[in-house]
C-alpha cells in the first residue's frame, strides 16, 4: 500500500490522493517492492523515508553548497561556465531556456570532483570529501531502490538497473540548484504577461525557477532545504506542489528507466517555481545515469506480442546527445518512439 501524505491532493479525475511515501525500513521486501513499482507506474515520483542516510552527510553537503552560492559572483564564475559541468546562472541547456536560478553541475567520479574543487571552495579537500560522501550515500540509495524495482517487476536479473549506475564509467551527475527569493511578487500579479504560473520560461521575469521537464537519466534522488517550489505534473496534467522535507529524499523516474521498462514506469514532468520567501531554496540532485555506451533497449521481460517494443534501441550517449538539441520542456523520448 502506498501511504498517502496527510494533506490529500485532489485532482480532477482522481479521488483524494497523496504523493506516495515509501518507508524503506519496511521489513516486508515483496510489499516494499510492490509499493515502489506502483508509485513509479502511477506518478514516476515518490518520497522516501527511513532511507538510512546519516543527517551529518546531508548537512555537511548542504553547508558546502550554501558556502559556494554565498560567494561573490566573480568568484563563482571561476567555476564556470557550465558546459555542461561547472557553475551556471539563469541559462539552462543550449537552446535558450532560462530560469531564475544559479547552479553547479558536477561529474560524480572522485577525480573530476577533486580537479574542480579548487575553483569551488576555499577548502578543496573538505569540499571533495563532503561531495564524495554524499554521492556514495545517494548512489547506494538509488541502487537499493532500483533493485527493489527489478524485484517488483519480476525481472530475472535483479541488478539489471543498478548495474548501470554502479559502473565505473557511469555518466551520473550531481547538481546543486540555488533559487534566490523573488523580490517583488506584486510585479507579476499586475502584469498579465508575467502570470505566476506561466509555462513560458523564456520570459525573464517569470516566476519559473526551473521550467517543466522530465529528467533524461535512469533515476533522480532529490533533497532540498525547507523552502518549497518543486511541483510535479500528474497524469491528468494537474500541477501539484511538493511540500519540502529536508530530512527525506524525493525520487523521480527518468526517461531512460521509462525506455528500459518499455513505458511501464513513467518519467515524471516536474518544475520548480521561484519563491517569494526570504530564504533561498537550495536543492541537491543526484542523477543516476548509465555509461555512455550502454544500450537502453526495453528489457526482454517488458516486451511481449501484446506489448511490443515502444522505443527504438539507443545508447545513453545517443540519447544524451539528442537531449542537448532539445528545449527543456520537449518530450525527448518521443523522438525514439516506434510509430
Ligand atoms: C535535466 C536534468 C539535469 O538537470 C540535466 C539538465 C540539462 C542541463 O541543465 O544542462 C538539460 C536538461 C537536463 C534536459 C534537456 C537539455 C539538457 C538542459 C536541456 C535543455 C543536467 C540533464 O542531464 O538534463
Amino acid at each position: 500500500m502506498v501511504v498517502p501524505t496527510p494533506s490529500p491532493i485532489r485532482s480532477k479525475k482522481t479521488m483524494a490522493i497523496g504523493i506516495p511515501t515509501i518507508d524503506l525500513s519496511n521489513y516486508n521486501r515483496s510489499k516494499l517492492s510492490a509499493q515502489i513499482v506502483e508509485a513509479c507506474e502511477e506518478y514516476g515520483f515518490f518520497k522516501v523515508v527511513n532511507h538510512g542516510i546519516p543527517k551529518a552527510v546531508i548537512e555537511t553537503m548542504e553547508t558546502q553548497g550554501s558556502d559556494f552560492f554565498a560567494k561573490p559572483t566573480i568568484e563563482k564564475q571561476r567555476a564556470g561556465p557550465a558546459c555542461p559541468f561547472g557553475y551556471g546562472c539563469k541559462n539552462i541547456g543550449r537552446k535558450g531556456d532560462t530560469g531564475e536560478l544559479e547552479y553547479l553541475i558536477l561529474q560524480t567520479n572522485p577525480q573530476s570532483i577533486s580537479d574542480r574543487s579548487n575553483d569551488i571552495s576555499d577548502d578543496p579537500t573538505k569540499f571533495s570529501c563532503a561531495v564524495n560522501d554524499y554521492i556514495e550515500a545517494v548512489k547506494e540509495l538509488a541502487c537499493e531502490i532500483l533493485d527493489l524495482l527489478a524485484e517488483g517487476l519480476w525481472v530475472s536479473d535483479k541488478s539489471v538497473f543498478s548495474r548501470f549506475i554502479r559502473d565505473v564509467q557511469s555518466d551520473s551527475i550531481l547538481r546543486f540548484n540555488h533559487y534566490p527569493p523573488v523580490k517583488d511578487i506584486k510585479d507579476w500579479e499586475t502584469t498579465p504577461k508575467q502570470h505566476p504560473f506561466t509555462n513560458n520560461n523564456n520570459n525573464n521575469h517569470s516566476r519559473i525557477g526551473f521550467g517543466e521537464h522530465s529528467d533524461p537519466q535512469i533515476l533522480t534522488i532529490l533533497r532540498s532545504n525547507n523552502v518549497g517550489g518543486l511541483q510535479i505534473s500528474l497524469r491528468d496534467g494537474l500541477w501539484v506542489p511538493v511540500a519540502p522535507d529536508p530530512n527525506q529524499f524525493f525520487v523521480m523516474v527518468g526517461d531512460a528507466l521509462q525506455a528500459l521498462t518499455n513505458g511501464r514506469l513513467v518519467s515524471v514532468k516536474h518544475r520548480a517555481l521561484a519563491n517569494s520567501v526570504v530564504k533561498p531554496r537550495m536543492s541537491m540532485v543526484y542523477f543516476g545515469a548509465p555509461p555512455l555506451n550502454a544500450w537502453m533497449s526495453p528489457l526482454p521481460e517488458m516486451v511481449s506480442p501484446e506489448k511490443p517494443s515502444l522505443y527504438k534501441p539507443f545508447t545513453w550517449g545517443e540519447y544524451k546527445k539528442a537531449a542537448y538539441t532539445t528545449r527543456l520542456g520537449d518530450s525527448r523520448l518521443d523522438h525514439f518512439k516506434i510509430n
